[in-house]
């Protein structure tokens, strides 16, 4: 990068000067250089009023433009201009036919956007600006067009060619090649289109849609892995009945197609018909994939086909309306996760997974409103804040309309706007206008960035048996909005009696910074279940009482707040014992003190029969040191380590005899299955191992290794290795010798080898992730495998990144200027743990900030870490 990256504002937008009826591709497959051409059938756009004489100006980078012709007659060098970013030329008419060819080389694609290969196949991945890598194209989401795609490719080599819609026809060529041609008949942006071709092996099945179509189901994989399909298959096939049982919605083509690849930035791309998954995220049988991986591929299957109408039926007018469908669909996917399995527990993850990424953003350097007002590279807004907050957003006006109002918004959103590229405006006036409601204040959570902060007061009356309660919300200033405005939030209420009968259940409307709201005919002093099922994404400041804490604990009928307060007692217990420990000079045991009450609540959520097993596995595990970290300024990362550890020791020892009674009583026999009910044996029995070892009895780590050496499913072996992991129990490298010997071979399974050392506490940590960098498995060109090593360290191992002599950052700040050069849009992923500079202590910050400094002085900085790095730095 030469210049500073221009900012890209969203003020700005203009619709395109010309449109795009038709695009017909050819492409000849070549991994070294494969020719593409291209025909568009261009009309200027009315909206617009161009026409004859107007400049047309198409995206285009990193390849060869071989010839350009308009309405068949080739085009002059001095008849348009070609730059490192696009290509102009003068339009003749109003409607006119373009030719392109164009040259690129999919084997020197390691950034992996455009057409790249794969192993050996060949793909492609176009979100958000990759098709402009391809050819030059108008390449942005408002222009929608039908694509006929033509692939000719060697015979041998790539005997499966896929494109977006329907197989028109196939045939042999000479040359040992041969082709086929794909018609799309939906018209979708360049970001949709994508590219398959190769050796795969293909696991088929099909299903019947509500009106009696047969759509034909198929799974692309590398040969041998067609045993670890059923899942990924049996997923999309329950989202399919799902969509259209709770949101009305049919699939609309006879054919659908999903492809797993090993190298994939992201988790997975929605193409029309095609879509393309990251393998880790379709891939699974009992001995390679966890309950954890099941569920993944569940929700992300999902999430891609609910695309299909979420994204693709109705897309995005321009980038900075993303949520528009990620907040969305990501908000459906959770709630089919939810329908399909434990709702409480599926709550509990969505929120504890939006605490530990998203809050983090909105209260640092990268904060940015749900709707970006400003970018300079559109890769870097797939953020947790776009899908995640975006989806709880959509949660709030589905909790404000309830279930019947929002699909009656949602089906005036799919009919107003089928075929076209809108906005989170247009989205929102579609649920006002089908309800009659004003949804003004609402919308500020698409514009206003930063977490609120929720206080609350109550009072009661016993005369006039009433209670008042008082709620007061703030939100601090972010980059950019100095300002805030009150937001309007419905905050789920409970009040609950002395003897744990709900007295009060009801949903309040906050709308100022501070009001009131009162509860008639209440008869006694109430304990308040305050923001029941997480109803606003906010953080709460009020502390209640410990007493209060466990009266919620074992007596909410809201389960997710049950979890909330057993999360908010262990929170305050370690934050107090984090302060005592910087004072008492690291004694973690005396810093904590008494702990007998909170681990008095703990045991009767243990023993809780009452209560599904997924459920209390999840009320059992402390907040995790990340979480804390975001709770103190400066954050000590090893104070949090040992006082969080020694927290899990005392639950341990004081718990032992209750574990282990609960691990031996979840043994199953049984053959593993991935339903709910047994994941969730699985992870009670994981929970109480991992307590047992803490404790720090030495015959638990014997336990872990047998079961490690016993296990007849991926699940139980990591939960074993993932204690084990942490120890100098020599079972640690039996274990780990075992599973490379075992799982050597497989790329997808490795991964999980090398994350599990990446995050261990031992000592020798950086030293073994430094050598690792040398395995042979191990590559900086595969995102999983950069990200499982390397990402890991950074983001699961705050002890050891954030080393006080500063060997975590330097090691991490020589990786990213590395993979800056091989691929920006993980390298600037990546980069994110160094701006947290503001949390730590001066000399942590100031050795944090050279990080940022060293990235920043790379010569050739990608735009993507530029404006990662930059931001953080300053
Ligand atoms: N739209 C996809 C995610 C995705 C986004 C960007 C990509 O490359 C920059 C790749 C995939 C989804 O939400 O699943
Ligand atoms: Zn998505």
């Amino acid at each position: 990068m030469s210049a500073q990256p221009q900012v890209i504002r969203r003020e700005d937008y203009t619709a395109p000067a010309f449109l795009i009826d038709k695009v017909e591709l050819v492409f000849d497959l070549d991994r070294d250089v494969t020719n593409v051409k291209s025909r568009l059938f261009i009309i200027a756009n009315p909206v617009r009023g161009t026409g004859a004489g107007n400049e047309v100006s198409f995206d285009g980078e990193d390849m060869k433009l071989v010839s350009i012709a308009i309405d068949d007659r080739k085009l002059g060098v001095d008849e348009y201009s070609v730059d490192k970013t696009g290509l102009t030329f003068t339009a003749p008419g109003e409607t006119f036919v373009v030719d392109i060819e164009t040259q690129v080389s999919p084997v020197t694609n390691t950034r992996l956007e455009g057409l790249y290969v794969s192993q050996s196949a060949f793909c492609t991945q176009c979100e958000a600006e990759g098709f402009r890598r391809i050819t030059y194209f108008p390449d942005r989401p408002d222009v929608m067009a039908t694509f006929t795609v033509t692939i000719n490719a060697d015979k041998a080599t790539c005997p499966v060619l896929l494109s977006n819609g329907n197989l028109a026809k196939s045939g042999d060529l000479d040359g040992n090649r041969h082709f086929a041609v794909w018609e799309d008949p939906f018209p979708k942006p360049s970001y949709l289109f994508a590219l398959v071709a190769g050796d795969l092996a293909c696991v088929e099945d099909s299903f019947k849609t509500v009106s009696g179509r047969d759509v034909a189901l198929r799974i692309f994989v590398e040969h041998g892995n067609e045993d670890r399909c059923d899942y990924a298959m049996d997923s999309l096939k329950r989202s399919m009945k799902w969509d259209e049982e709770v949101y009305g919605l049919e699939y609309d083509l006879d054919l659908f197609n999903i492809v797993a690849v090993s190298d994939f930035n992201m988790g997975a791309m929605e193409n029309k018909s095609l879509n393309i998954f990251n393998a880790k995220y379709i891939l699974a049988k009992p001995d390679t994939a966890t309950d954890m991986d099941y569920e993944l591929i569940e929700s992300i299957v999902a999430h891609e086909y609910f695309h299909n109408w979420s994204g693709n039926r109705v897309t995005c007018r321009d980038w900075f309306q993303l949520s528009l469908k990620e907040g969305l669909t990501v908000f459906r996917d959770q709630e089919f996760s939810a329908d399909q399995r434990s709702r409480p527990v599926q709550r509990i993850k969505d929120v504890a997974q939006l605490r530990a990424r998203q809050f983090p953003e909105d209260g640092g350097p990268l904060a940015h409103p749900v709707r970006p007002d400003s970018y300079m590279e559109i890769n870097n807004f797939y953020t947790a804040t776009v899908y995640e907050k975006g989806a709880e957003l959509i949660r709030m006006m589905h909790t404000l309309l309830g279930a019947d109002g929002y699909r009656k918004g949602i089906d005036l959103y799919f009919d107003r706007h089928d075929g076209q590229a809108v906005t989170c405006d247009d989205f929102a006036k579609a649920m006002e206008d089908a309800n009659d409601v004003d949804l003004t204040q609402l919308k500020r959570w698409y514009s206003q960035a930063g977490t609120p902060s929720l206080s609350w007061k109550g009072d009661y009356d016993a005369d006039a048996k009433q209670f008042r309660l008082t709620v007061s919300q703030k939100t601090a200033p972010t980059p950019g909005q100095p300002d805030k405005f009150a937001l309007h939030m419905p905050i789920a209420i409970g009040l609950l009696g002395k003897d744990g009968k709900e007295l009060v259940s009801r949903t309040v409307q906050l709308t100022e910074n501070e009001q009131e709201f009162v509860f008639d005919n209440i008869n006694e002093t109430p304990v308040v279940s305050f923001n029941r099922g997480f109803s606003a994404p906010v953080n709460i400041a009020t502390q209640q009482p410990h007493d209060e804490l466990v009266f919620l604990m074992g007596n909410d009928s809201d389960a997710f707040n049950r979890w909330e307060s057993a999360q908010k007692y262990a929170t305050a217990l370690m934050l107090a014992a984090i302060e005592e420990f910087e004072k008492n000079d690291g004694d973690a045991d005396g810093a904590l003190g008494d702990v007998t009450d909170f681990i008095t609540a703990m045991r009767a959520t243990l023993q809780n029969d009452d209560l599904d097993k997924a459920f209390r596995a999840d009320a059992l595990v402390l907040p995790g040191e990340e979480f804390l970290s975001e709770q103190r300024k400066p954050a000590n990362p090893e104070a949090i380590h040992q006082v969080r550890n020694a927290l899990r020791k005392q639950i341990g020892t004081m718990l032992k005899a209750e574990f282990a009674d609960t691990y031996h009583q979840n043994v199953s026999n049984a053959a593993f299955t991935p339903d709910a009910q047994s994941a969730g044996q699985r992870a009670l029995r994981a929970t109480a191992l991992g307590y047992l070892v803490a404790s720090g009895d030495a015959q638990f780590a014997d336990l872990a290794a047998a079961q490690y050496r016993n296990a007849n499913n991926m699940t139980d072996r990591m939960a074993a290795l993932a204690v084990l992991n942490h120890l100098d129990h020599p079972g640690r490298a039996e274990a780990l010798a075992d599973f490379e010997e075992r799982f050597g071979k497989d790329t997808v399974v490795m991964d999980k080898w090398f994350g599990l050392q990446a995050m261990s506490s031992r000592d020798d940590t950086l030293a073994r992730v430094k050598d690792l960098m040398s395995h042979p498995s191990f590559t900086m060109r595969n995102p999983n495998k950069v990200r499982s090593l390397i990402g890991a360290f950074a983001m699961a191992n705050p002890r050891h990144f954030h080393a006080a002599d500063g060997s975590g950052y330097e090691f991490y700040t020589d990786r990213l200027i590395e993979l800056d050069d091989i691929n920006p849009q993980v390298a600037a992923r990546l980069c994110a743990p160094l701006g947290k500079w503001a949390k730590y202590d001066d000399d942590r910050a100031a050795k944090m900030k050279a990080a940022l400094d060293r990235v920043l002085a790379k010569p050739e900085i990608s735009r993507d870490l530029y404006e990662i790095a930059s931001k953080s730095r300053a």
